[in-house]
């Protein structure tokens, strides 16, 4: 019974452990018997969310295209430039170049 409830409730709202600050979700649930004389009792639920990874790494460069330049003559090894994204779940981040080549 009180699972349904559960269900119930959360169904019209989605859990968010990225959002909430307090990493929580409380809410009372009320049982009412079907007796004679009808008794219910009440409880206060706190719901500690965990994090789960639904959220992508986001760099901080609001444009599409992070755009640097570097002389040709530059040795291998040079600085070029600096990018660095955010996981808003706080995981950590891998950096990978791609094998895609733009010829212009
Ligand atoms: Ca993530
Ligand atoms: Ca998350």
């Amino acid at each position: 019974m009180l699972q349904l409830m559960f269900c119930k409730y959360f169904y019209l709202r989605r859990l968010d452990y990225d959002s909430r600050a307090d990493r929580q979700y409380k809410f009372d649930v009320k049982a009412t018997d079907h007796g004679n004389k009808s008794f219910s009792g009440q409880a206060s639920v706190v719901l500690y969310v965990t994090n789960i990874n639904d959220e992508a790494p986001v760099f901080s460069e609001e444009k599409e295209d992070i755009v640097a330049k570097i002389r040709e003559d530059q040795k291998a090894g040079s600085y070029v430039t600096t990018v660095q994204a955010v996981d808003p779940d706080g995981d950590n981040i891998k950096y990978y170049f791609s094998r895609k080549w733009v010829l212009y």
